[in-house]
């Protein structure tokens, strides 16, 4: 039974007479969201999609290689294609209509009518274009088919202006379909096209298609633009496309493909050098931003599948845990593309593919064809496998280290690092911790100290880079961990600022390029592992003095240049020498306490959120991995390479 013929059922069997039979394109009209979503921007580009995702079912089907879509200076859309064109000869169900005018004016009777012909067809925008013609001013058809043109227009809403006419011999192209639309104004909120989100759209439709040509013309008042998409690699070239700035772990990307009666999955992937998985996933050239059974049926094969390997070739060991699914996912860009003939759509946003069957057929293919891909490539198999090996290393590494700084309650005072020097008190508020460089500046920083609510802890050198280092690595080097214990509030996910041991973290380095280096890692270290920490103000820059001079007995200090600039004005009769102060390291102990540590006397600079991302950035730039971008930074500013100079 054709769904024509259920709607003359259903109609049949309403029997009182209060009810309103809507007839042909009425209900689009009454109720535009439910078939396009909304009345806003979303809804007007659906229109767009509509017509497009017909011309691509056409491609699909193996008769279409080419769509040119445009945005005309009037604010009509035209999409032209290819395709078999839309049949012309007279509906049999329709007696009188043509198959062109019953496909632009009845509900649903999109591409499926006739039995034939389609397998699959867009799903979330297969509301047909009968919807396009209800939601326009008016519409414009040219189909070639048979050798023969055809026309035919509607106006306001679908309804008939011209009916359909041959008007001579095709000679643009042999078949195809044109479609021009004018999105009513009094439908939708705005009727401005963005070029930018038709551009997107039309490139994944591309990059989905293997061998579509799409082209896209901006032909309005100002906007001339043009494009051409055209992938001969299909999704392949949309794995190198997301990887094409970031480093990929190996040149070779890994495809297959299976089919069934009614449904069929192609897959892409690639690993990069990096972190983060981008997998992305479409069902009937529809993106699933939240996954689904496809989604599922992938990543469960994978991580079987690289298991299996790493069993097999002795680089897991019996005694090893199996590599988790986010291990094997580290850095991996794949795109996974489902088309099927039922496609539900889930979740609140419809972004989830529900079909419990494509979950088993993406499962038995990817188990099959992932297994078979890494007897096939084995450098690449033995890479990803290393890879996924380090990443379950790091994941077991960052919780171990979360784990320990959890357990260690900090008041208990178990567990902080030997170098520290605690402070007696046990309120927070009052307390602080100087990180201090060298262990010699330790040594006197210790001794100048409050012992009561001042806490030293001495790191040693330049602590390790935390942009180019990744989680266990950094958690593993002792001057980090140390930071961590003592401050006592966990790391990165877990870091909880309401568990801070000290409110105010100084960090107290040299005056010189390397106090500065110091302050610029630790700095940046804040600002990616305990952001809340600066954005709580809790974190300070210790200012040690410039200068020291003798007025009688007593030995005063000098913050900098300007500060010894101004004594000299208040001072003009002073004969005594300048110090330049060199290091911490060279100060006595009463010094380093009236300078800098006691806090009725001291100068403390509050680090600002922004004052950490410059230095994080700077950090970035001079240590990172883009080596192009480092170049560049230090080429323009060759003059002055330090670190921030705070
Ligand atoms: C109904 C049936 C067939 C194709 C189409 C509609 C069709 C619709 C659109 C909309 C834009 N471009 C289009 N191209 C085709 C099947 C035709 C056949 O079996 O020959």
């Amino acid at each position: 039974m054709t769904s024509l013929d259920d709607t003359s059922k259903v109609r049949a069997d309403y029997t009182a007479e209060s009810i309103t039979v809507l007839e042909g394109l009425e209900p689009v009209r009454m109720r535009p969201g439910m078939y396009i979503g909304s009345t806003g921007s979303t809804g007007l580009h659906h229109l767009v999609w509509e017509v497009v995702d017909n011309a691509v079912d056409e491609a699909m089907a193996g008769h279409c290689d080419h769509i040119v879509v445009s945005l005309m200076a009037d604010g009509s859309v035209e999409v032209v294609d290819n395709g078999r064109g839309i049949p012309v000869d007279e509906h049999p169900s329709y007696p009188g209509k043509s198959a062109a005018e019953v496909v632009l004016t009845v509900l649903h009777a999109g591409g499926k009518f006739g039995g034939g012909g389609y397998k699959v067809s867009g799903g979330l925008h297969g509301v047909g274009v009968s919807v396009v013609n209800a939601l326009s001013s008016r519409l414009e058809l040219e189909i070639d088919r048979g050798g023969k043109t055809y026309k035919m227009s509607f106006a306001d809403g679908g309804n008939v202006e011209k009916a359909l006419e041959a008007v001579g011999k095709s000679s643009k192209r042999e078949h195809g379909t044109t479609v021009r639309f004018w999105p009513d104004g009094t439908v939708f909120d705005e009727t401005d096209f963005r070029a930018q989100t038709v551009l997107e759209r039309l490139q994944i439709m591309a990059f989905l298609n293997k061998g579509l040509r799409i082209d896209f013309r901006d032909l309005r008042e100002g906007k001339s633009s043009a494009e051409s998409f055209c992938y001969s690699g299909g999704i392949i070239d949309f794995v190198n496309h997301l990887n094409s700035s970031k480093e990929s772990l190996f040149k070779k990307v890994g495809y297959f493909s299976a089919a069934e009666e009614s449904q069929e999955v192609e897959i892409a992937f690639q690993w990069n050098t990096g972190y983060y998985e981008s997998i992305h996933s479409f069902a009937n050239g529809i993106a699933t931003i939240d996954g689904g059974m496809h989604e599922e049926g992938f990543k469960k094969a994978l991580t079987t599948a690289i298991n299996k390997y790493a069993r097999s070739r002795g680089l897991l060991k019996e005694k090893d845990d199996n590599l988790q699914g986010e291990d094997v996912r580290e850095g991996l860009s794949a795109i996974i593309s489902v088309r099927l003939t039922d496609p539900q759509f889930e979740g609140q946003t419809k972004g989830r593919l529900g079909n419990v069957s494509i979950r088993s057929l993406v499962e038995r293919s990817s188990n099959e064809r992932l297994g078979e891909w890494m007897e096939e490539n084995p450098k690449e198999a033995v890479l990803i496998t290393q890879k996924a090996i380090l990443a379950a290393r790091s994941r077991l590494a960052a919780k171990h280290a979360r784990d320990l700084t959890r357990r260690k309650s900090a008041l208990e005072g178990a567990g902080l690092p030997g170098k520290l020097v605690d402070c007696s008190s046990k309120s927070a508020a009052e307390s602080e911790i100087f990180i201090v460089e060298g262990n010699s500046a330790g040594g006197s920083a210790k001794d100048a100290r409050d012992p009561r609510t001042q806490a030293i802890l001495p790191i040693r050198g330049k602590i390790l880079n935390v942009e180019r280092a990744r989680v266990d690595k950094m958690l593993k080097n002792q001057e980090i961990m140390a930071l961590v214990a003592a401050i006592g509030a966990g790391i990165a996910d877990d870091f909880d600022v309401t568990k801070i041991r000290y409110h105010k973290v100084i960090i107290l380095a040299d005056a010189d390029v390397d106090g500065s280096h110091i302050r610029t890692l630790l700095l940046t270290f804040f600002f990616r592992q305990m952001q809340a920490l600066v954005e709580g103000g809790y974190v300070y820059v210790a200012q040690p003095p410039l200068y020291s001079t003798r007025v009688g007995k007593s030995k005063i200090y000098l913050k900098d240049d300007a500060a010894k600039a101004r004594f000299l004005v208040d001072n003009p009769n002073h004969k005594e020498e300048f110090q330049r102060l060199k290091g911490l390291g060279e100060m006595d102990f009463d010094e380093l306490r009236d300078t800098t540590m006691d806090a009725t006397k001291r100068s403390l600079l509050q680090i600002s959120v922004e004052q950490a991302a410059l230095a994080d950035e700077v950090c970035s730039v001079l240590m990172g991995e883009d080596v192009e971008l480092r170049r560049r930074f230090i080429q323009t500013n060759a003059k002055d390479v330090r670190f921030l100079d705070i």
